[in-house]
């Protein structure tokens, strides 16, 4: 059988025992099978650019490869081209993209160098799977080391349509990367209209019957292929942790009050002010649900290093200070918002108090956090997903209260809605909402992958 070899910007090594906030490393660890190799970045950000050959851990079967980062690196690779120009750009947001030619040079040279550290520790066999969009030209230079393995890409994010993608500097070269690997994923059918959109229309390739486009003699056959979250598993670390004391400290300070929940890392493609501006609408127009219910928003700090992260930290505090000032009595706070991660399990059994799951990201590729509320609920006494309909997960999860996550006015009544919806509507969709997440698994997902990546079918 031949291995699999993990390719992805940041690794979680195994010495890494906390909390973890980010979707690829939480379906990572639910799809690793014994026997692969993970490759990356370590994390560790070095003060002059480091060596090329990789460092090497094992656990639990797994090998684990990887490299450091300089400090002038990251801010260039890392905060500045990826997540200061693809990431806005993937989630529609032209307006925070800020583009410099030194830091494109610099993600191709980290790119490079990826592929350097990488192309000596692999057999002839291997089967290689490369993540998300910090990663895109890496195929291309594995091709261009002799590498003729079979390789994959996946991408986390949306991605848009041409008119979008043209703002892009450099589109040309970024699409003929994508067109360098044997399969490329995506969560939705739209994502992958908009990249063979982009195809067409920017580097003048007609896709064929079959999603594939051919470029220089090598064919890339784009796929889709929701991710999904290790459904069982995730029920079953709910209700452990309603056992235990986390759990119940949280439901001893609701004293019979609702729960409402947010998590999401601290990010401006999740929707958080609007989100918080509904929630107060709803305290306003609604003054029946003030004092009975209090809104959880975790908000795990992400990518502080980028300037748009730092100002949304500060709209955040401004909205959640204002709500509490406004509402707030002595004996109750309508917000809760903590910006530090809290352990897996205890997030499950939080999930399972939440009578609203509020999940209103105004773009996102997949949005697992949707799912997990989903699994981690109690099938006799549901709590109600709202859903924005710009998540990936709204193609899949139609029984959730769908709102436009612009619109607070909107995020409000679905609240109203979901607190006042009797227990058999609300068990009627989370039966509806439960199959899907139960059909469309972490390890249904990287099979799909690996399948088409084998050139099976799925
Ligand atoms: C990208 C795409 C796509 C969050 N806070 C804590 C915590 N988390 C966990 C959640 C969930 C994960 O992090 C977040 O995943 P999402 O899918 O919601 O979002 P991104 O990080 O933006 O992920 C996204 C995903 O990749 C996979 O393809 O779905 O669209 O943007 O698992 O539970 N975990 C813990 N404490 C926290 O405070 N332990």
């Amino acid at each position: 059988m031949s291995r699999l070899v993990i390719v992805s910007n940041r690794v979680p090594v195994p010495t890494e025992r906390g909390p973890r906030a980010g979707g690829l490393a939480v379906a990572m660890a639910d799809a690793l099978e014994p026997g692969s190799l993970w490759f990356g970045w370590s994390g560790k950000r070095t003060a002059r650019a480091a060596t090329v050959p990789a460092v090497l851990a094992e656990a639990d079967g797994i090998s684990y490869a990887t490299i450091d980062l300089s400090d002038y690196e990251y801010r260039l690779f890392y905060s500045g081209f990826s997540n200061g120009v693809l990431w806005p750009l993937l989630h529609f947001r032209l307006g925070l993209v800020h583009y410099r030619s030194e830091e494109y040079q610099c993600y191709r040279a980290i790119n490079r160098r990826f592929a350097e550290a990488l192309a000596p520790l692999l057999g002839p066999d291997d089967v290689i799977w490369v993540h998300d969009y910090h990663l895109i030209p890496l195929g291309e230079e594995l091709r261009a080391r002799g590498v003729t393995n079979r390789i994959g890409f996946f991408l986390h994010t949306p991605f848009v349509p041409p008119e979008v993608f043209r703002a892009l500097p450099r589109a040309e070269q970024i699409l003929a990367s994508l067109c360098a690997y044997d399969v490329v994923g995506f969560h939705t059918e739209e994502f992958r209209r908009g990249f063979l959109r982009c195809v067409h229309d920017i580097l003048g390739l007609a896709p064929d019957a079959d999603h594939g486009v051919t470029m220089g003699g090598r064919r890339a056959q784009a796929i889709v292929d929701p991710i999904g979250i290790d459904a069982e598993g995730f029920a079953a670390a709910a209700e452990r942790a309603w056992r235990g004391n986390e759990v119940r400290r949280m439901r001893a300070s609701m004293a019979g009050r609702a729960l409402a929940i947010g998590v999401d890392r601290l990010d401006y493609s999740k929707g958080l002010v609007q989100r918080l501006d509904g929630f107060g609408r709803l305290l306003a127009q609604h003054p029946e649900h003030r004092q009975r219910v209090s809104f959880l928003q975790v908000a795990a700090r992400s990518r502080e290093d980028v300037n748009e992260y730092q100002e949304l930290r500060i709209a955040l505090d401004r909205i959640v200070g204002d709500t509490i000032g406004q509402y707030s009595e002595f004996d109750w706070v309508p917000v809760r918002y903590m910006t530090r991660p809290l352990r897996r399990g205890t997030l499950a059994g939080f999930y399972r108090v939440a009578r609203m799951g509020v999940v209103t990201p105004l773009r996102d590729g997949m949005n697992l956090v949707a799912k997990e509320y989903v699994a981690a609920q109690d099938s006799r006494d549901p709590g109600v997903l709202i859903l924005s309909r710009f998540a990936g997960a709204a193609e899949e999860l139609t029984e959730a209260l769908i709102v436009n996550p612009f619109d607070p006015d909107e995020i409000a009544d679905a609240m109203h809605t979901a607190l006042t919806m009797r227990l058999e509507e609300r068990q009627a969709r989370h039966r509806a909402l439960r199959e899907k997440v139960w059909a469309s698994t972490a390890r249904r997902f990287s099979e799909q992958f690996l399948a088409a990546l084998a050139g099976r079918d799925g």
